[in-house]
């Protein structure tokens, strides 16, 4: 009998990085397929960066539509030693839709990970907001709690942008949890684009200038207080164009939809000379636990 050959046992093929990449393209179909997006110019400015190390790239991508002022993602791809997913949609002020955020930073072991429909108006003081959008929409949390588990404790302020169902978690990489996350994503993103096909446009100017304030005050927490995020930026494509993509593309808006200051709005971060207090928390970090139970009711500490 002839020999069998053997082929040579072909070296292990390096694991190719985790990307972001089909997040964005899964958005960006499911949105097309309903509604007409339309390239904002800003996205031209950003387009496509590569970071000082020459290795690690940043590409943004920024639509707006009839009810969305401006959707748009920030990528980063830095081979296994970082990924970064920073996708928002930012409803015109006439809706008081949720904002759409997914928060994904992956580096070559843990990840960090915010999904939400960010509400507009505070859901735990706010019972008919919270009715109006999230009572329908706990089962969908509900499926993940398990799956991606509440992500130990986080800075105090920010719970009160996020919703009952928000999905904050950190997990070491695999596979299978890069799957839950990306089925989340999606179940996610389609439970948003549901809310947006139904939203009526608000006709009582002061009710759109509320929405317009609240969206503005969002963006203001992001735009200042976005740390760690900001570091990093900084560090990949320097100070300058760090600022400039913070307030100019992730958090448009922030200079244009209102004029009231950080301060204005967070008045507990005043240093006696006047300034902005740098600590990213003035509470401190705080919710071991998923502080909402499975109906949506508010069960953690006063804020
Ligand atoms: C960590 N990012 C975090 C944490 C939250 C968020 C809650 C955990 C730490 C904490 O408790 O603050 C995200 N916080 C949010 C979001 C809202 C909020 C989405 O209030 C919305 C209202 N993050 C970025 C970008 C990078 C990034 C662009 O947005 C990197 C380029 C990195 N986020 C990043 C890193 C950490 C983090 C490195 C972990 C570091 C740490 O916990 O100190």
């Amino acid at each position: 009998m002839m020999p069998v050959s053997r082929q040579p046992v072909k070296p292990a093929m390096e694991i190719s990085a985790f990307s972001y990449q089909k997040f964005v393209r899964f958005t960006l179909e499911q949105t097309q397929s309903r509604i007409d997006l339309i390239p904002l110019p800003l996205q031209e400015k950003y387009k496509c960066m590569k970071a000082v190390d020459q290795k690690t790239m940043l590409q943004t991508l920024s639509f707006q539509a009839p009810k969305i002022r401006m959707l748009r993602s920030l990528t980063i791809e830095g081979g296994q030693s970082m990924q970064v997913l920073d996708f928002a949609v930012f409803p015109e002020p006439e809706f008081d839709l949720p904002i759409f955020c997914a928060n994904f930073f992956t580096a070559a072991s843990m990840n960090i990970i915010v999904l939400d429909l960010n509400p507009l108006h505070d859901v735990t003081v706010q019972r008919e907001y919270r009715e109006k959008y999230y009572k329908s929409l706990m089962p969908l949390g509900q499926k993940y709690v398990e799956l991606l588990p509440w992500g130990d404790k986080i800075t105090s302020e920010s719970l009160r942008f996020f919703s009952p169902i928000v999905i904050w978690t950190k997990f070491t990489s695999s596979q299978y949890k890069h799957d839950v996350l990306y089925s989340a994503f999606v179940d996610y993103f389609k439970a948003w684009l549901e809310l947006m096909d139904h939203a009526v446009a608000e006709t009582n100017a002061s009710q759109i200038l509320r929405n317009q304030e609240a969206q503005h005050k969002y963006l203001t927490w992001r735009a200042e207080k976005q740390d760690p995020g900001h570091p990093i930026l900084t560090r990949l494509i320097g100070d300058a164009l760090a600022k400039d993509l913070v307030r100019n593309f992730l958090f448009n808006g922030v200079a244009t939809l209102g004029s009231k200051s950080f301060l204005d709005y967070f008045p507990e971060y005043r240093c006696e000379d006047g300034t902005i207090n740098k600590r990213r928390s003035m509470i401190g970090k705080s919710f071991e636990t998923r502080p909402w139970d499975a109906s949506g009711e508010y069960i953690g500490n006063e804020l």
